[in-house]
């Protein structure tokens, strides 16, 4: 039986179309900017975010980190939501990379208000850290692939412009969101001073994530990306995937969205797991188990053919994307019934 690999959105691999775009790419050294297909890639993203200006990163951990770089200054503090990519997963980069400090606020369910953000922003005397940036992260990974809800996006926006704070958007996943809510990439990039998105999970690219925001700090990310290593040559390769992904995979984001909902359903009829299954609003599903310890039912479900991933604490988690078929998740959900019995 193939497995059925249900880790992350990053496990998919190209399409047979998809290779084909790439093949057929017309490429040329990017690094003296004179590669077409990543020209008109970036091309594309500020067009799609109404930013000024758009960089292709190797990964949605570079982009976040060159938009702490750019935005900051080293002493400064970033806020971020306590169960963020940017403070568990990217290694502790911040410190390291931007020099910054990171303020890990608790948000519910990942989401964070304008007014509980309020009371972490430090007041102008000389010995505190300068409250330089704020980062939110739509769809939220750890809390479950939750959505921002837009009246809070604005708010934050319209505090943080007030108080002269900048605002970095992590949507590696925002595509999930905008075929969930009808809103445009462009509305949600319209309330952050930069945005970086992820091509490389569900929209099926093989590599690669995009940076975009004004013309300064595109500049700025530019250089800072050749610094990290992260002046690619002919990218265009990896950017003609990018365009493929864009120009076929976005909607059919919400079949990955229902096929995580349908299972998350399933899985809450399941005796020993424990799952608010009403919750799932994209392709995440986070749920815990009563009857096995973490380890054990991973190991129980690999054995079978079914691969999950650690989530946060007791939790584990299903992501579902289009290598996964239904009847996969059919398939899938039949193995947990027998390994949870
Ligand atoms: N997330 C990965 C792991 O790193 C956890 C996954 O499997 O979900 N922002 C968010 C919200 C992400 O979920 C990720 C990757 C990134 C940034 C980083 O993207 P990459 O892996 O391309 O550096």
């Amino acid at each position: 039986m193939i497995p059925i690999d249900l880790r992350s959105d990053t496990v998919t691999k190209p399409s047979r179309e998809m290779l084909e775009a790439m093949i057929s790419a017309k490429v040329g050294d990017d690094v003296f900017g004179e590669d077409e297909t990543v020209n008109s890639l970036q091309e594309k993203c500020t067009q799609l975010t109404g930013k000024e200006d758009a960089l292709f990163v190797p990964t949605g951990v570079m982009g976040n980190q060159l938009a702490l770089k750019c935005h900051t200054i080293p002493g400064d503090e970033v806020i971020v939501e306590s169960e963020s990519h940017i403070i568990n997963y990217e290694t502790g980069a911040a410190p390291v990379i931007a020099g910054v400090q990171l303020l890990s606020v608790n948000g519910k369910k990942g989401i964070l208000k304008a007014d509980e953000i309020r009371k972490y922003v430090r007041t102008s005397e000389y010995y505190f850290p300068v409250s330089r940036l704020i980062c939110i992260e739509n769809t939220h990974n750890r809390a479950g692939g939750t959505i921002q809800p837009l009246d809070i996006l604005k708010d934050i926006s319209l505090y943080a412009k007030s108080s002269g704070i900048k605002t970095h958007l992590d949507g590696a996943r925002i595509f999930n969101a905008c075929v969930e809510t009808n809103i445009s990439v462009k509305e949600y990039s319209s309330y952050f001073d930069s945005i970086s998105f992820c091509f490389s999970k569900g929209l099926g690219a093989p590599v690669g994530s995009i940076l975009c925001g004004s013309k300064d700090f595109i500049t700025m990310a530019r250089k800072w990306r050749k610094m990290l290593g992260g002046g690619m040559r002919q990218a265009g390769f990896l950017a003609a995937a990018a365009i493929y992904a864009l120009d076929n995979n976005v909607e059919r984001l919400k079949e990955d969205n229902n096929k995580a909902k349908f299972f998350a359903d399933e899985l809450s009829k399941i005796e020993g797991i424990e799952i608010d299954a009403g919750s799932v609003e994209t392709n995440i599903v986070i749920f815990s188990c009563s009857k096995f310890s973490k380890p054990e039912l991973i190991n129980m479900l690999r054995f079978k053919g079914v691969f999950i991933s650690s989530g946060s604490y007791d939790n584990m988690r299903a992501v579902f994307h289009l290598d996964v078929s239904e009847s996969q998740v059919e398939d899938a959900l039949k193995i947990f019934k027998t390994v949870a019995r």
